[in-house]
């Protein structure tokens, strides 16, 4: 916690650190309510730097119970502490050695932040500011430092000790019942990248050897009983470990490579170097108790940790703000590892899914911030779908601008100007520019300005002319603090498609520069005209999502239902036929909310006819194309006066239309899709059940009573995870008789495997009925909830808050009164958890005037409580903003 926490950290407040650290030894001698920590610290003040300037170190909870300067115990004058705090008033001239101790206790720290206990293992988070919490330090991402660890625990309370770097000796404590391990990483880092784990825990083992000739040994740690869920974990690591090679000619750097998985995590995993701590979420996986959006969701976090090792750890942050140059960075390398593993196509489409439903709500509520921030007051709250999310798009334009090889070579020539340094994202464009010559400036504007730039398309054609113009006006709303924008540079993918489904190359393109296919849209207004054509194309926009905006093309049904059939661009394919689909269900909700009935018109019923019975296209594919927009996607397209209950009924009618006009096409396709095969959860066999239980779906909710009774049968027959949930969730989701009985074997089955009861958990909170919030109310008092664990939080209520649209904002506002009280109770033990369940509210202006005042009001009251953490404060002063 910073000394004051109403002023905000400015990225023009920068200055490098007044003194530099460059080793850190530290000895850690562990016990549940006592750890203390011996940290010595090699310390030098900076060139520029007067003489006798104080040195501060961050605290956060701290109890200092040592301190010697070069081996002599300071006395009081010789510096203040406090547990945020510890100024050493006038330091050394030269080098000099500091040396503290501090005491922690482990078992009380229910932030998970800094060193806690997950089930009795001892582990570390330290990312952002969690180093603070352990000992006073330098404790910002430009301060890089060699780090030592000795690691001293009883041995039958943790037989395995683990540190960042390399094993270098371990031995049993003479005379007592402990044992040490010391750990040494001879690569400089910043302390948020510090990490150790100390507990009773099995290991998966396996090996490695890089590009480079180095035998590298893989271990996975989990607790006993838990061996056997590790495989697909395992596999998907040294799957990362090759394609960064392969891809990016990146090598792992260090003997040993260890993951440890925890059930106590606030996010998702962490890539500390040579020791990734993760969420156990995203490394166990049996097909019994992992559907295959786990299995994949594994592949990506493991992947993602993975490749820190480079974009982050040997490259890191300057400071907080370039958190994007990190974050944005590594998940567009897991994307497009993902994408190589799997389908492309599929793998974009996930990800522009995930975009718009996380990051465009974020864009256009009152939590909007740019890629990189200028002003926090919690960088925690800034692990936002926008900084990672947006910040992928944000790389992926740059590659789409510049070309695959320049951006190869500017990717290289980053490895190589910045590796050992703590940068910036100016430094990152440089390369770019550098490599490609093309001038950035303008480019840059995405990391500053907030907000999902509306492109509106206008297209003419004159046929006697053989000539296209296409009018492209762009557009960004204000957002907090950013009241004018300036024009974006916005790279849009084009195609033209000609009346039999082939490409037309036009002669000449004027009015846009172009990379490829490419176009370089940089004007408010621009007008590119397409020369020499046969015949009226008609253009398939924005290809792949080559950028995140809202496009606005005046295609009309026919035109868009032809790119549905026809585009040659699979993710235009899918698109097209969503905005016919999001077209209609808008309209639909307005004739629901004046109780009109609803119907789905005839080209449209024929489209998804057309896509079920396709074998043309892989399955994955065809279940994406089934799938209609949610509720939260459809509510904001509206963006305004959103009565969710009318968005619910909308999207049931349609869906049931649908279901019904093509019962029979569903049915044969839904028997077509069955494997009878073992499973396995490669991308193949993945499609396959991603298409059956995406009819299945249909078939719970169409009019057909012999459909509705196949979601039983898919229950009982399912001998996997996928399966058996998909069911579980259709008849919850829609009520069908089977739905007690069903949650009732369920929990049985799996009441003593915690990510299986998560997923009861859920399908119970997003269930659209009007006795949910009730249910989930009593559900905090089943035994397997806990509301000191997140994954539960955040499978029951968070779940709750962000995956039920109709129940959340209750027209009686009690949905938001019981997430409000609920985050209230929950900031006192784990504020960071807290903040995140709050952050359901960010859409609240969207909604109608009496579901809006409700939200207001349970928003204004956490306002006026007086003693909330700085991370709820932030969101929810924010969201009142
Ligand atoms: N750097 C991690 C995300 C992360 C951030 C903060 C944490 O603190 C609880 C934990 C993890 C990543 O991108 O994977
Ligand atoms: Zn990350």
């Amino acid at each position: 916690m910073r000394p004051d926490t109403s002023a905000p950290v400015r990225l023009e407040d920068y200055r490098a650190p007044a003194y530099r650290i460059s080793t850190v030894h530290l000895d850690i001698r562990l016990a549940p309510r006592s750890a203390k920590v011996r940290a010595r610290l090699a310390l030098e003040r900076a060139s520029d730097t007067a003489p006798g300037t104080p040195l501060v170190l961050d605290g956060d909870d701290l109890r200092l119970t040592a301190l010697s300067l070069d081996g002599r115990v300071l006395a009081d004058g010789d510096y203040t502490v406090a547990p945020d705090r510890l100024e050493i008033v006038s330091p050394p001239t030269g080098p000099f050695t500091l040396e503290i101790e501090t005491t922690l206790d482990p078992d009380a720290n229910t932030k998970l932040m800094g060193l806690y206990r997950s089930n009795g293992t001892y582990c570390t988070q330290c990312e952002a500011e969690g180093f603070r919490r352990i000992t006073y330090f330098l404790d910002r991402p430009d301060c890089l430092a060699v780090y030592t660890t000795r690691i001293e625990a009883r041995v039958g309370e943790a037989p395995v000790l683990l540190g960042n770097g390399n094993p270098v000796e371990s031995g049993p404590v003479p005379g007592t019942d402990r044992h040490y391990a010391i750990w040494h990483d001879p690569h400089p880092k910043p302390a948020y990248l510090f990490a150790m784990v100390a507990g009773d825990l099995a290991c998966v083992s396996d090996s490695f050897r890089t590009c480079e000739g180095r035998d590298v040994a893989l271990n996975i740690y989990v607790e006993h009983g838990n061996e056997g869920a590790c495989d697909w974990a395992m596999d998907s690591l040294k799957r990362s470990m090759r394609w960064d090679e392969e891809v990016f000619g990146r090598a792992y750097d260090l003997d040993v490579f260890n993951i440890v998985a925890v059930s106590d995590f606030n996010m998702g995993a962490m890539e500390n170097k040579g020791l990734n701590i993760f969420n156990d979420k995203y490394v166990l996986a049996r097909p019994e108790t992992a559907t295959d959006q786990d299995y994949a969701g594994i592949e990506t976090v493991i992947a993602h940790e993975y490749f820190h090792n480079w974009t982050g750890n040997r490259i890191t942050c300057r400071d907080w703000f370039q958190l994007c140059l990190k974050e944005g960075l590594t998940v567009f390398r897991d994307q497009e590892f993902s994408a190589d593993m799997r389908s492309r196509a599929v793998k974009r489409i996930a990800d522009v899914r995930l975009l718009k439903s996380h990051q465009f709500p974020e864009d256009a509520g009152p939590l909007a911030h740019p890629v990189r921030p200028r002003l926090y007051h919690e960088i925690n709250n800034f692990y936002t779908a926008t900084v990672y999310e947006k910040g992928a798009e944000v790389v992926r334009m740059l590659k789409c601008l510049i070309g695959d090889e320049a951006f190869r070579a500017g990717m290289d020539l980053y490895f190589r100007r910045h590796d050992g340094e703590a940068t910036t994202i100016e430094a990152f464009l440089a390369c770019f520019q550098e490599a490609s010559g093309l001038d950035l400036e303008q480019f840059a504007l995405w990391y500053e300005q907030a907000g999902t730039p509306v492109l509106k398309v206008d297209s003419v054609y004159e046929k006697e002319a053989g000539r296209l113009t296409l009018t492209f006006r762009q557009q960004l709303a204000p957002s907090p603090k950013q009241p004018d924008k300036k024009p974006m540079h916005i790279p849009v993918r084009i195609g033209l498609m000609g009346e039999n489904g082939e490409e037309l190359a036009p002669a000449a393109i004027t009015g846009a520069d172009t990379t490829g296919d490419v176009l370089h849209i940089r004007t408010p207004v621009q007008t590119v005209v397409f020369s020499g054509l046969t015949e009226r194309p008609v253009p398939s926009l924005l290809r792949g999502f080559s950028a995140p905006v809202s496009l606005k093309s005046d295609l009309n049904e026919s035109d868009l239902l032809f790119l549905a059939a026809n585009d040659k661009d699979p993710f235009n394919r899918w698109e097209a036929l969503q905005s016919v689909v999001m077209t209609a269900l808008i309209a639909a909700t307005a004739g629901a909310a004046r109780q009109e009935a609803v119907t789905v018109s005839p080209a449209l019923i024929a489209a998804f006819a057309a896509n079920v019975a396709d074998e043309s296209l892989e399955p994955a594919f065809r279940a994406l194309c089934l799938q209609l927009p949610g509720e939260a996607d459809i509510a904001r397209e509206i963006g305004h006066d959103v009565d969710p209950d009318a968005v619910h009924a909308a999207r049931t009618a349609f869906r049931r239309a649908i279901a019904d006009d093509i019962a029979p096409t569903i049915r044969a396709t839904y028997e077509a899709m069955r494997d009878e095969a073992e499973f396995s959860p490669d991308a193949r066999s993945a499609g396959r059940r991603a298409l059956r239980n995406t009819l299945l779906d249909y078939l719970g909710h169409g009019s057909d009573p012999a459909g509705n009774l196949l979601v039983q049968t898919h229950f009982d027959a399912s001998d996997n995870m996928t399966d058996r949930f998909a069911a579980l969730s259709v008849l919850t989701h829609a009520a069908l008789p089977g739905r007690d009985a069903a949650l009732a074997a369920y929990e049985e089955r799996y009441r003593a495997v915690p990510l299986a009861m998560d997923k009861w958990f859920m399908v119970q909170a997003t269930a659209p009925a009007s006795s949910t919030l009730e249910r989930v109310r009593q559900l905090t008092d089943h035994p397997a909830f806990s509301a000191g664990n997140p994954n539960r939080v955040r499978a029951l209520i968070g779940a709750f808050a962000s995956g039920n649209q109709s129940q959340f904002n209750r027209a009686d506002g009690s949905g938001f009164d019981f997430v409000a009280d609920f985050a209230r109770d929950l900031d006192r033990r784990n504020p960071q958890a807290a903040a995140r369940m709050m952050s359901a509210f960010r859409s609240w202006r969207a909604l109608e005037p009496g579901r809006r005042a409700h939200a207001e009001a349970a928003l204004r009251r956490l306002a006026a409580e007086t003693d909330l953490s700085v991370d709820m404060r932030d969101i929810v002063e924010r969201c009142l903003q």
